[in-house]
């Protein structure tokens, strides 16, 4: 099938088409790639916005849970609800979602949903490009809420926040009154903390848990891109479905506050540099890895470490031959 149609398809709402734009986003061939960017222009052309929400929280906290009844939720809205995952780990089971589908029982039977596992690939780089892209291919298809969940486990948690338009920590109740080693780094990406379990023996422990982190947040400094009261912290059960509407309707006044005082706008644009810069990185660190690229580097370092060339011009001869494509 050709780009253009392909195109037309995923802007039609073809959910095959979709699944295969996916794919294809998803793989590392080179005439893949350059068809991929290319469908991603011809998406972009139609100039279609959803709300990306970033999701992220440690291992049992209940992201899947949650996703499933907060995804229940915006569809019961008339919403199309897509899910996604950025997980540099899921080499594990082959994929964070895929086993979910299961837990997402529901949610994977609507028609108004589609839910994607992460690719599966070792290094955060290549999953977050594809990740990225997928986000952009399901904002095309005319999803109005996209998830995207990923595991609290350190750097992807930046990677998901560069991605999306609101950054959501889930957290667990406490069991004593500490702040769950959460990274300052993280607190600081942001924009609503989500304490889950809010129910039965774990209502008072998630209730101090919600009042400590709106303390945390208030000796934040205050941040241009946030309207009064935020970040803030709030309580939810995905069991019970408690807190969810409320979760949403904080989430939409978030974002029409943003939209109103040009924020998301420059947020987005921010954010396509940031990709931009890394996709020049990684492109130049590519041509560094080549096997006649590695070859010649070794022959420089023995040059170099022999005192016979300068490191200054072996890195110049480096460049210019193994730099121009
Ligand atoms: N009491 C209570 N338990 C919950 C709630 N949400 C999830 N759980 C339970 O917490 C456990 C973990 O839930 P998951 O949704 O699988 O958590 P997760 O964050 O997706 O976990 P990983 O996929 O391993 O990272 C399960 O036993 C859930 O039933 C909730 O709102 N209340
Ligand atoms: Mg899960």
């Amino acid at each position: 099938m050709q780009t253009e149609e392909l195109g037309n398809r995923i802007l039609n709402g073809d959910r095959r088409a979709l699944a295969r734009a996916i794919t294809l986003v998803e793989s590392s061939r080179a005439d893949h790639r350059a068809e991929a960017a290319a469908l991603l222009d011809r998406l972009r052309g139609a100039g279609r916005q959803a709300v990306r929400i970033g999701l992220s929280g440690t291992p049992g906290v209940g992201k899947s849970t949650f996703i499933e009844a907060f995804g229940m939720m915006l569809i019961g809205l008339g919403l199309r609800v897509a899910v996604l995952a950025v997980d540099p780990s899921s080499t594990r089971s082959g994929g964070s979602i895929l086993g979910d589908k299961t837990r997402m029982e529901r949610l994977s039977r609507e028609r108004s949903a589609f839910i994607r596992p992460s690719p599966s690939q070792s290094h955060l780089g290549g999953v977050a490009r594809r990740s990225r892209e997928a986000v952009e291919v399901c904002e095309a298809a005319g999803f109005d809420v996209i998830l995207i969940e990923t595991v609290g486990v350190g750097q992807s948690e930046t990677v998901v926040a560069e991605m999306s338009d609101l950054f959501v920590l889930l957290l667990a109740p406490a069991g004593g009154d500490e702040l769950q080693g959460v990274k300052r780094g993280i607190m600081e990406m942001a924009d609503i903390i989500l304490v889950n379990k809010a129910d039965g023996d774990l209502k008072p422990a998630a209730t101090r848990t919600c009042s400590d982190y709106a303390g945390a947040l208030r000796l934040l400094r205050k941040r241009p891109q946030d309207p009064e009261g935020f970040p803030k912290a709030m309580m939810v059960s995905a069991w019970q479905e408690n807190g969810l509407a409320e979760a949403w309707e904080e989430m939409c006044h978030l974002v029409d506050w943003r939209r109103e005082n040009g924020f998301w706008d420059r947020r987005r644009a921010e954010q396509a540099l940031y990709w931009f810069d890394q996709e020049v990185r990684q492109a130049l660190l590519a041509r560094l890895a080549t096997p006649a690229a590695k070859a010649a580097m070794a022959r420089l370092s023995d040059r170099v470490a022999a005192g016979e060339l300068a490191p200054a011009s072996a890195a110049e001869e480096m460049l210019s031959t193994h730099l121009a494509g």
